[in-house]
């Protein structure tokens, strides 16, 4: 169900704050939360307005920009910071405290009743203070706690009926799809609330497993932009946007502006000081670049046959590299014609050869192929047709 209902909580100004390279000025926030705004994501989150004197002026400040996108703020299961987060005017507030034994133990030292305790005043709390308030619930390192303790904190805090939304995270990147499916989809049964889920990428799951979860009726998605956070980060906001443009791409095109995402993804880039990865989801350099010639004929005859993604409608194109070994006479017919250069198919096949041997030994680029295209036209007259008789005049200057 939820694939078809969900939205996006952006985490870039919270979860990415905490990314090694991430030292957002206010004007950067401001800029940034734009940006996601532009994009249409449906939330925002920032961080907690306890870090840092300046993180409380920011939060207020971000929540007086008249932004389409609610703005979150995320906090301590802890009295004083519920007081501080309730003055700064945010839409919400994102609670969260850890349950499994390791942090149990080593980070707060609560356990589950004390934990259940606390959540049950602090929440009451602010909902007691601010009856609008969009308040979520989320026990940290969910996966590696045990599920009869995980379910009777949810439980507990049900039946308080104050918050709108439990969160699951998979704080150390720990969980497979299969598992978030079985837990999202025990606790959509037990309760009504939202569900959001949140997943650090540190094996590698955490698009398929926010996937997951929304297949199983979570109905919220944590990101950030290019996946920054703790460690290798989260769930990479063009990332989840690919997987869900794979499932219903009308849907997306509907609900966000796509072709706002490269240059998202190249503002946050640039903010913390690196590239976007070649790989990244859509915007990265190789995400619509073909190269093999079998793969370069089908897509020139048909894209669909080796594109699930359209890159026009995240305002990009594809590119057929040809410079290479591995090219073919379809791809060079393309960037022939691309040069306004016509050459039959007999040309075309003896200079894909040419160009297959020189490539053997040294690596080419497509000014050298644009070159050997315009040399072969001069050098290698078209084969004459009865169609076309042959004017040596013009031939060897098309
Ligand atoms: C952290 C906490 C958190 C919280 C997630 C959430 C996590 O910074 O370690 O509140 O949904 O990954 O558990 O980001
Ligand atoms: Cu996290």
């Amino acid at each position: 169900m939820s694939l078809q209902e969900f939205a996006i909580i952006e985490s870039t100004l919270r979860e990415g704050e905490q990314f090694v390279g991430a030292d957002f000025s206010p004007d950067d926030k401001v800029e940034i939360a734009r940006a996601l705004d532009d994009f249409g994501v449906e939330y925002i989150e920032v961080t907690s307005p306890c870090a840092s004197p300046q993180s409380q002026i920011d939060c207020v400040a971000l929540t007086q920009l008249d932004l389409q996108a609610r703005v979150l703020t995320h906090i301590r299961c802890h009295m004083e910071d519920a007081r501080i987060a309730l003055d700064t005017g945010v839409d919400g507030i994102d609670i969260v405290i850890g349950t499994s034994s390791y942090l149990r133990e080593f980070s707060h030292g609560k356990g589950i009743a004390e934990i259940i305790e606390l959540a049950e005043e602090v929440l009451s709390f602010i909902r007691g203070q601010a009856p609008e308030l969009e308040l979520r619930f989320s026990t940290e390192d969910s996966f590696r706690s045990k599920p009869a303790d995980l379910l009777r904190v949810y439980l507990s805090i049900d039946q308080l009926g104050v918050v709108n939304r439990f969160g699951i995270a998979d704080t150390v990147g720990v969980a497979t799809p299969h598992e978030v499916f079985k837990l999202v989809s025990t606790l959509r049964e037990l309760t009504a609330v939202d569900i959001e889920f949140h997943g650090h990428n540190d094996t590698g799951c955490a698009i398929a497993n926010s996937y997951a979860a929304l297949e199983a009726g979570a109905t919220h998605i944590d990101t950030s932009v290019l996946g920054i956070g703790e460690r290798n980060g989260i769930t990479p906001l063009a990332g989840i946007i690919a997987r869900l443009y794979a499932n219903d791409r009308e849907q997306l095109k509907r609900k966000y502006r796509l072709d706002q995402l490269r240059v998202l993804c190249q503002l946050i880039a640039d903010k913390v000081g690196i590239a976007v990865p070649f790989n990244h989801y859509i915007t990265g350099m190789t995400a619509f670049t073909h190269k093999a010639g079998i793969h370069a004929k089908a897509i020139l005859n048909n894209p669909e046959t080796y594109e699930i993604l359209d890159p026009h409608d995240f305002g990009l194109t594809r590119y057929i590299s040809i410079g290479h070994k591995l090219t073919g006479w379809n791809a060079m017919q393309d960037r022939a014609s691309q040069l306004g250069l016509v050459l039959d198919e007999a040309q075309l096949r003896a200079v894909t050869e040419h160009i297959k041997a020189l490539a053997d030994h040294k690596q080419l680029t497509l000014d050298d192929v644009d070159q050997i295209l315009h040399q072969w036209v001069e050098i290698e007259p078209k084969t004459p047709t009865v169609s076309e008789p042959v004017d040596p005049k013009t031939t060897s200057a098309t």
